[in-house]
């Protein structure tokens, strides 16, 4: 077959330490190549679990071009399947989210229990046998509160990512939470120009003035070369949540796939809020003090998340098309917490509104840069973009290891 460009010639071609070549960020044969290497290879965070807390509570996904449904069953465990029916392939259940006893597909009201046996379909004749239709399952795993789906036949081992993902996410005890809030945009970017900007803070002084007030954006604060190496003030952060049993050092995954961190806010803010206090009375989980910092999570390639002492705020993307990325925001509290009581809605969540905001009109500009055939991979700054660094060192090193094996193969 011949392609305009190849994805692993371009990734080849690449200069490590700059921006990726363009095509990389606006061409259709590069998604094809980022959904069937990376996106439909790898886990990727879908919801907190909170979300679908009781038996039938379902929550769907567009993952490329898998339609994918989470669903809890009767026995508690949370399942997720192709979203598609298996009498002629109607997308089983159109809505992003709700309950229901049993998945009923519109069509022809086949209908499937919540661990995916097709319990009824009308008037198929006799010989017909129900328990070669059930719903084709698609891999699930509930980290902590946190569920990722992955459609790969066989997924990547999440054994290191789980274990430290309890560890540090168990003091929220988010599944004792609830959704307070979802918001959901597009932006006009690539995935990766998403992340990359995500992943560093040298715009948060230019673009975020109420994330700012308490998020320190000095690249000492994000970037941390180990357990017992970042700035005095993290260091002295680290010893005093050790005192407490609160897992805070820096850990990450095989070539800085994850991260986790509890990082101090500025000025003992306690919360990403405009008065820098707790925006949610109730504190979750077993944290214990308002002052403990956010615990600062992402995972390549669709998550980052801030679970701070008084609420959790965590951040799915999934990509739409080769200049499109949709964003999904959600804030997690204290599942008794009262809204009008212990929170008041528009305070938890109006930095991160405007900082999301804020982000989507950096990123559109960012492609719409990208998009003249003017643009060059420039430069990213070692000390403020080092995380941007770690993010496209992954993607190429694992979409050369993938397009390779391909290629040796065919
Ligand atoms: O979209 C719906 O409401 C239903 C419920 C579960 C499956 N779906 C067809
Ligand atoms: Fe689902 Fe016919 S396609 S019942
Ligand atoms: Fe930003």
């Amino acid at each position: 077959m011949t392609q305009p460009y190849s994805t692993a010639r371009l990734i080849a071609s690449r200069q490590p330490g700059f921006s990726l070549p363009r095509e990389l960020y606006c061409g259709e044969q590069a998604l094809q190549d980022d959904l069937q290497q990376i996106w439909y290879r790898e886990w990727v965070f879908a919801i907190p679990s909170c979300e679908i807390a009781r038996t039938g509570s379902f929550s769907t996904l567009q993952l490329g071009e898998y339609p994918v449904i989470i669903v809890r069953g009767a026995d508690g465990r949370v399942r997720a399947f192709h979203n598609v029916c298996r009498h002629r392939g109607q997308r089983l259940c159109p809505k992003t989210s709700g309950s229901s006893p049993k998945l009923v597909c519109p069509y022809h009201q086949w209908t499937y229990d919540l661990d995916g046996k097709l319990l009824y379909a009308r008037d198929m004749g006799e010989g017909f046998d129900p328990s070669r239709y059930g719903l084709k399952p698609v891999h699930c795993a509930d980290i902590g509160g946190m569920i990722f789906v992955c459609v790969a036949p066989v997924p990547p081992s999440l054994a290191d990512l789980a274990q430290n993902l309890m560890r540090y996410v168990g003091p929220s005890a988010l599944a004792e939470s609830k959704v307070a809030h979802s918001s959901t945009i597009i932006e006009k970017g690539n995935w990766k120009l998403v992340l990359e900007n995500n992943r560093e803070c040298y715009h948060c002084g230019g673009s975020h003035p109420s994330l700012c007030r308490t998020y320190s954006d000095d690249p000492l604060m994000t970037v941390m070369e180990g357990p017992n190496a970042a700035s005095p003030e993290i260091l002295a952060h680290w010893d005093r949540c050790d005192k407490a049993n609160l897992p805070s050092r820096f850990v990450h995954g095989d070539n800085m796939q994850w991260r986790l961190a509890r990082v101090p806010l500025m000025d003992d803010a306690e919360s990403f809020t405009m008065s820098g206090k707790a925006a949610v009375s109730r504190r979750m989980g077993t944290i214990p003090w308002n002052d403990a910092g956010a615990l600062m999570f992402y995972h390549f390639p669709s998550s980052w998340n801030h679970f701070l002492p008084d609420h959790a705020i965590v951040f799915r993307i999934l990509p739409i098309s080769p200049t499109e990325t949709e964003v999904t925001t959600k804030w997690l509290v204290h599942k008794d917490a009262v809204e009008g009581e212990d929170y008041d809605l528009q305070k938890l969540t109006e930095v991160w509104l405007a900082t999301n905001d804020e982000d989507r009109r950096v990123v559109e500009e960012n492609q719409a840069g990208i998009l003249s055939p003017a643009y060059e991979p420039g430069p990213y700054s070692p000390s403020q973009e080092a995380g941007v660094i770690h993010l496209v060192d992954w993607y190429c090193a694992t979409m050369t290891e993938r397009l390779g094996l391909q290629t040796a193969a065919e």
